[in-house]
């Protein structure tokens, strides 16, 4: 191998990856990688506005394509800038490698110029991460943060690479699959799920009664979604997913019963309610989802598939845990279930359940009151749906904007809702989405963002601008921390404490600013032609305000803590779950 800098086995490592595009910010610590990506240029690198903006971004391309992100940072505050974007991939298992230089070896520990501790920073939010203490290390430890992102659980991976050793000159050579699978002895993600407990599942599957699928992220990641839709049809079980799993089932599917917890639906959470037997597949029994959890599915069996086994029993306990690829284990359980001729033990209590769940659904499906005067956010959600007739890419930021978003758009592909669900980061949606319209160019990304979620990493919107990426930037504005202010007025007697965000920027303006076309509306008529008319522009952002009704609550929902017999109905009414159906 010829002698050159490690700054050029940086990017000849990440070509050998596969990487055409990374998301980043320059400086000192990281300006060889800077100069190998300037004379190599064979990867296309998008200039963040804020290193934050660039870990989002990286998620943002990740979820989309189901390939390995790349962010790039300089040391000290370049690095503790990326630190909420890696949290968040940590949280939602996204596959990230975020490189930071670090300042030079001879200098660390010694309080140095843009000198932190990144690598003990992050310890706590990353699957895995390194600082490279020799340049021959260097190809071997970014080809194993990648490896590391991507299998088994899929998470982030930072690389701390000193400048010293991006300037040090080698003839290192990029090692193969196999060494870097080899250099990992104790790192060897389960694939095959154990065959006496597919057996067993496959036998409490035939024999249940009141089954329920409750699938998440997991299953996305593993691309598992056929296996799932052919289990629940083969089987007429009914499929509720998470926030994460959302796009894993088509929400427009009769089993589907859209999403279940806090801010699902009433028949999701009646059906989990009362189920006997619950299939877990890739999901972690998040509180979000399980409330108060003895009051979780308290008369089910549990199944549950993941290729985690750090997440088998550690919210709920479960009867039957089988580790190991989701899509793998689905494709011998079907086998086992096919082999067993198929033969559902209860068939007429399956048909009761399955008429039991249409009754819940005829009797409360989402709903609100609907308006000519005001714009109501969830008719924007709809309309939205309407417009890009549900084949957009929807990503989010967080608040009541985001879970509208889950319950009034219906999911039907994988990856296409993009939203931080484990950290719940405000600020995620617009750089996360402008990730996603670079992995997917020939999809419409819609971002729908609340006024303040946007307000933490807006000036994304130059990077978006700068490149003529023609994402669609959708503020609901309710001039409040509406999530918050909804939190207050139900469980805080309407306290309404630092919440208004009245006080605003001009937001057709601002996109002006930023090189973006601006429009605004308040009128429930006009809406569906303006936004038409953003779907329509294809080379540059735009970004539309609508003005929504101020105290609109997001509705269903399960109070923090409590169980589903607790949920808060759209009408105001409270359920008591044990009184609709008898468990027999
Ligand atoms: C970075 C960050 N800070 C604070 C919060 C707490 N928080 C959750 S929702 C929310 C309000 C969100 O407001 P907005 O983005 O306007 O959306 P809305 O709820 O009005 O749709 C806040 C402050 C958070 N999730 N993330």
């Amino acid at each position: 191998m010829a002698m050159r800098k490690g700054a050029d086995v940086v990017i000849e490592t990440l070509l050998k990856e596969g990487v055409d595009v990374i998301f980043g910010i320059p400086g000192g610590a990281n300006m060889e990688i800077y100069d190998a990506l300037y004379r190599i240029n064979k990867i296309k690198h998008i200039l963040a506005r804020h290193e934050q903006g660039a870990g989002h971004m990286a998620e943002g391309y990740a979820k989309a394509s189901g390939k390995v992100g790349v962010a790039l940072a300089t040391s000290g505050p370049g690095a503790t800038n990326l630190i909420t974007a890696i949290a968040d991939a940590y949280m939602d298992s996204v596959p990230v490698v975020f490189l930071t230089g670090q300042v030079p070896t001879f200098l660390i520990g010694n309080d140095a110029f843009q000198e932190v501790d990144i690598v003990g920073m992050t310890r706590p939010v990353t699957k895995h991460n390194f600082l490279v203490k020799r340049v021959e290390d260097l190809p071997l430890i970014i080809r194993q943060a990648f490896y590391i992102a991507r299998t088994g659980r899929p998470g982030p991976v930072l690389v701390d690479i000193p400048k010293d050793i991006t300037q040090t000159m080698t003839d290192v050579e990029i090692p193969s699959d196999e060494e870097v699978i080899n250099s990992l002895p104790g790192y060897k993600p389960h694939i095959e799920g154990n065959p006496q407990q597919i057996k067993r599942a496959a036998q409490l599957i035939l024999e249940a009664k009141r089954p329920v699928l409750y699938v998440g992220g997991g299953a996305v990641a593993a691309e598992a979604n056929a296996e799932i839709t052919e289990l629940a049809e083969l089987m007429k079980i009914p499929v509720t997913t998470t926030n994460m799993g959302k796009g894993a089932f088509d929400e427009r599917h009769p089993l589907s019963l859209r999403m279940l917890g806090m801010h699902g639906t009433y028949y999701a959470n009646m059906a989990v309610y009362h189920s006997d037997l619950l299939i877990a597949v890739g999901s972690r029994f998040d509180d979000r989802v399980t409330g108060k959890v003895d009051e979780f599915a308290p008369f089910a069996k549990i199944i549950h598939i993941d290729i985690d086994p750090a997440s088998i029993s550690k919210n709920i306990t479960v009867d039957v845990p089988i580790v190991g690829d989701i899509r793998s284990v689905l494709v011998r359980l079907i086998e086992e279930i096919k082999n067993k001729n198929s033969k559902i033990v209860h068939e007429d209590e399956r048909k009761a359940w399955l008429e039991q769940i249409d009754a819940w659904k005829k009797a409360y499906p989402l709903s609100y009151k609907p308006s000519d005067k005001v714009i109501k956010p969830q008719f924007l959600i709809e309309t939205i749906y309407d417009v890009t007739e549900g084949n957009a890419i929807i990503a989010t930021g967080v608040g009541q904007h985001q879970m509208w978003s889950a319950m009034f758009y219906k999911y039907s592909f994988p990856r296409q809702f993009i939203n931080s669900g484990g950290l719940g980061t405000m600020g995620f949606g617009l750089p996360a989405g402008i990730g996603a319209k670079i992995a997917r160019p020939d999809k419409d990304v819609f971002i729908i963002d609340g006024d303040g979620s946007f307000l933490m990493t807006m000036q994304e919107l130059i990077t978006a601008a700068h490149y003529n990426i023609p994402i669609k930037v959708i503020i609901l504005n309710n001039a409040y921390y509406g999530m918050v202010r909804q939190w207050q007025e139900l469980f805080y007697n309407k306290r309404y404490s630092e919440v208004d965000l009245s006080f605003q920027p001009d937001f057709v303006k601002l996109a002006e600013a930023c090189g973006a076309i601006g429009m605004r509306t308040d009128n429930p008529k006009e809406l569906k032609d303006i936004l038409l008319k953003a779907k329509n522009v294809n080379d540059k952002p735009v970004l539309v305000e609508v003005i929504v009704d101020r105290e609109e609550n997001c509705l269903p929902m399960v109070p923090a803590g409590k169980s589903y017999k607790d949920m808060l109905l759209s009408d105001g009414k409270n359920v008591e779950a044990e009184t609709m159906y008898l468990v027999g």
